[in-house]
């Protein structure tokens, strides 16, 4: 079987992490026990990817959970699934590092990264042969952004040849009052760009706007993460259940990886409608690809008409035809060409899962690698840029040991990868 190690880190990845975990055991049939309650054998052909069987046939997700600060896995573990995790997993500390990258990277973290360690290793040694690793963390605050730094070089070191694939969560003012987030951001995208082999990005200021703009509702955490999770749930399809396209991260990281720094997913997940608009709309294959290819709806707050799908994968559920889906793809395509680049030939690639998400018919996941994404990480690097040309708040990390040509690297690689993307953008095909 091919494992996946998951790691949940700091309070949005373990929020996040926690519904991801509702939804796939729940589409698994594993109760919040761990027992096998389900009804088909497709739910049990994969289950080893994501879950460890135990003695007595109990299923225990290949989960670790760590934060510095107590207060958000207590709620996690005072939840209704807070059972289903082992319980030596759970790795805590007694404060979190009150958005500091550094304490996250360097010191608070540093302390606790071996015991995270440990653990992983435990895990590691239980499979049989382990694909990657997965991590959720968000990149606004010093644990999920610090200390995951820390945890994917040791990842790295430890399993060189594996696949990383990160949830990263991206900051936006508009549902946050940290003001340091975008320090923490680009040190974080510095690290990514190097030790992660796919980043998805989703990213708060999108999910913002779906709520208010698309589903009209006020966006609360519990809204944005549930849409989240349920977008990592819809992206794990294909490695949850037999017989897919993109099985497997190393496959997926092939088809959706051109150039190794260009490895972030604006994701989507589709039909989005509001509670109200839901009766009045009927789920058709064409509406959904319609919908998937609409800005709006993007977890990544960009447009894809403003820069060029590099490539893309969608991953369809429930009862339909793949000739339909093929076809539906293939005509926006066709409609939109000057918007795939065209030195990449097929760089569309579709599956089916039959089996549908609960509550919903019919329904898609879609990731895109498109250049468009520079507009995310400008976003980013001007707030970074704003604050560091004063010096503001710098004290902060060289009081933990940092150094200033840290900030001034850092902002200098992410500027490259602006400049990679545009480049990219603007590339014609040389025959
Ligand atoms: N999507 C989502 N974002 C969150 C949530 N909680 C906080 N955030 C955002 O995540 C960033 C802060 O990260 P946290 O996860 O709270 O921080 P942390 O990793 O626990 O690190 P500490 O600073 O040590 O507490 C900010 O940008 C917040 O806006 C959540 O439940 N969901
Ligand atoms: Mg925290």
């Amino acid at each position: 079987m091919r494992e996946i190690v998951f790691l949940q880190v700091g309070q949005s990845g373990n929020n996040c992490g926690a519904k991801f975990w509702e939804i796939i055991s729940d589409e698994h049939g594993v109760d919040p026990n761990g027992r096998y309650v389900g009804n088909h054998d497709l739910q049990l052909e994969r289950i080893n990817v994501y879950f460890n069987e135990a003695t007595g046939g109990r299923f225990v997700p290949r989960c670790v959970l760590v934060d510095l600060d107590p207060h958000t896995m207590e709620s996690v573990r005072g939840s209704p699934m807070g059972q289903l995790f082992r319980p030596e997993n759970y790795i805590i500390g007694q404060a979190g590092t009150g958005n500091n990258w550094a304490r996250g990277r360097y010191t608070d973290g540093a302390e606790m990264a071996d015991s995270v360690m440990d653990v992983v290793r435990k895990e590691v040694e239980g499979c049989d042969l382990i694909q990657g690793f997965q991590v959720i963390h968000a990149l606004g605050g010093g644990t999920g952004s610090g200390m995951t730094c820390l945890l994917l070089e040791q990842i790295k070191e430890g399993w060189p040849d594996r696949i990383v694939n990160t949830f990263s969560i991206f900051p936006s003012p508009k549902v946050s009052d940290v003001v340091v987030e975008p320090y923490n951001a680009i040190f974080t995208i510095d690290v990514l760009l190097s030790l992660s082999d796919e980043t998805v990005v989703l990213d708060n200021e999108a999910l913002h706007s779906i709520c208010t703009n698309v589903l009209n509702i006020s966006a609360s955490f519990a809204d944005i993460n549930h849409l989240m999770s349920t977008c990592v749930g819809g992206m794990t399809t294909c490695f949850r259940f037999p017989g897919q396209l993109n099985s497997d991260l190393r496959k997926l990281a092939v088809n959706m990886v051109p150039f190794p720094r260009l490895h972030f997913f604006a994701p989507c997940f589709v039909p989005l409608a509001s509670r109200g608009n839901q009766p009045y709309k009927a789920i058709t294959v064409p509406n959904l690809v319609q919908q998937m290819f609409d800005a709006k709806h993007l977890m990544a707050f960009c447009d894809p008409r403003q820069g060029r799908f590099l490539t893309c994968a969608s991953v369809f559920r429930g009862r339909m035809s793949m000739a339909e889906v093929e076809e539906s793809m293939l005509n926006v395509q066709d409609k939109n060409s000057s918007y795939f680049v065209e030195w990449i030939p097929n760089n569309v690639q579709n599956a089916v899962c039959d089996i549908p998400m609960r509550g919903q018919k019919m329904c898609a996941t879609f990731l895109a690698n498109t250049t468009a994404l520079q507009t995310v990480f400008r976003r980013i690097q001007q707030a970074f840029s704003a604050m560091y040309r004063r010096k503001a708040f710098m004290h902060w990390y060289s009081g933990e040991g940092m150094d200033e040509s840290e900030f001034v690297s850092t902002e200098s690689n992410v500027n490259d990868l602006i400049h990679e993307y545009q480049e990219y953008q603007e590339a014609k095909v040389n025959l």
